[in-house]
């Protein structure tokens, strides 16, 4: 039994078997960030790179992508970083038009797991709910991920929309085409490429 080997499970869709090897894994004292990056999210980018070469398709990428998210699951309660006391609330969700969640689901469980109280809208979120449950729940940062070069110009439409809005929150961006450069194009407060990063950001913008 490796990592290797949950990686492996990924790409045969085996949704049960990669659940057992990240729990066998888990008990057998392996750190959760080797079997998250080394298993579990580098599996994705190898699916990915089948996609780009045409040897995958759509239905096995979303196989692929359940058999992830169902390690994830059982990761989950693993990657609290043990500071979990409430520090405000985040509203987080996919932009308008994209449907890729598994990398937005993993910064929300990190958000969770360091204390902040997180609301997770899900996928092809419109601006304006956006803007309605950041001012109903009094959230202090708005988390926006878009995984699709089609979709950042949503992350821009929702940020300007919580600007005309007037409120004061903060807006953080992130997924696998946004960079510094774009989020500061669009004026987001800050960006970060993966989710450790995401919950730093978090913690120094609502300390800030
Ligand atoms: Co899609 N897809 N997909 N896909 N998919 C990509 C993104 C793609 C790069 C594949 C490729 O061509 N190589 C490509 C996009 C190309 C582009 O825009 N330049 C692509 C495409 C083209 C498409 C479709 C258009 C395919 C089609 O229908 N012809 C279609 C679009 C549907 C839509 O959204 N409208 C589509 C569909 C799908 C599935 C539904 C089948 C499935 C998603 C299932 C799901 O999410 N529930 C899927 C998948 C699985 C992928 C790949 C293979 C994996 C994505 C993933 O989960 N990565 C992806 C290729 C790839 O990325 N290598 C691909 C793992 C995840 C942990 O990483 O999400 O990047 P990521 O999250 C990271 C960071 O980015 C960061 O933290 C995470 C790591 O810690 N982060 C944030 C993410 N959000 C953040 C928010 C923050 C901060 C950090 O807030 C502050």
């Amino acid at each position: 039994m490796a990592v290797k080997d949950i990686f492996e499970s990924v790409l045969k869709f085996d949704e049960p078997g990669v659940m057992a090897l990240v729990k066998a894994e888990i008990d057998s004292g392996t750190d959760t960030g080797v079997i998250l990056n080394q298993g579990l999210i580098s599996s994705m980018d190898e699916v990915g790179k089948k996609f780009s070469d045409g040897d995958l398709f759509v239905p096995e990428m979303l196989r692929a992508a359940m058999a992830m998210k169902a390690g994830l699951e059982i990761l989950k309660p693993y990657l609290s970083d043990g500071q979990a006391t409430s520090k405000g609330t985040i509203v987080i969700g996919t932009v308008k038009g994209d449907l890729h969640d598994i990398g937005k689901n993993l910064v929300s469980m990190m958000m969770e797991g360091a204390g902040f109280n997180v609301i997770d809208l899900g996928v092809n979120v419109d601006a304006d709910k956006f803007v309605q449950t950041a001012a109903e729940k009094g959230a202090k940062i708005v988390a926006l991920s878009a995984l699709l070069t089609t979709t950042m110009p949503a992350m821009q439409t929702t940020i300007s929309a919580i600007k005309n809005a007037g409120m004061g929150v903060k807006i953080v961006v992130g997924g696998a085409p946004v960079s510094q450069t774009f989020a500061d194009q669009i004026g987001a407060d800050g960006y970060s490429d993966d989710a450790p990063g995401a919950v730093e950001l978090a913690r120094k913008l609502i300390e800030a």
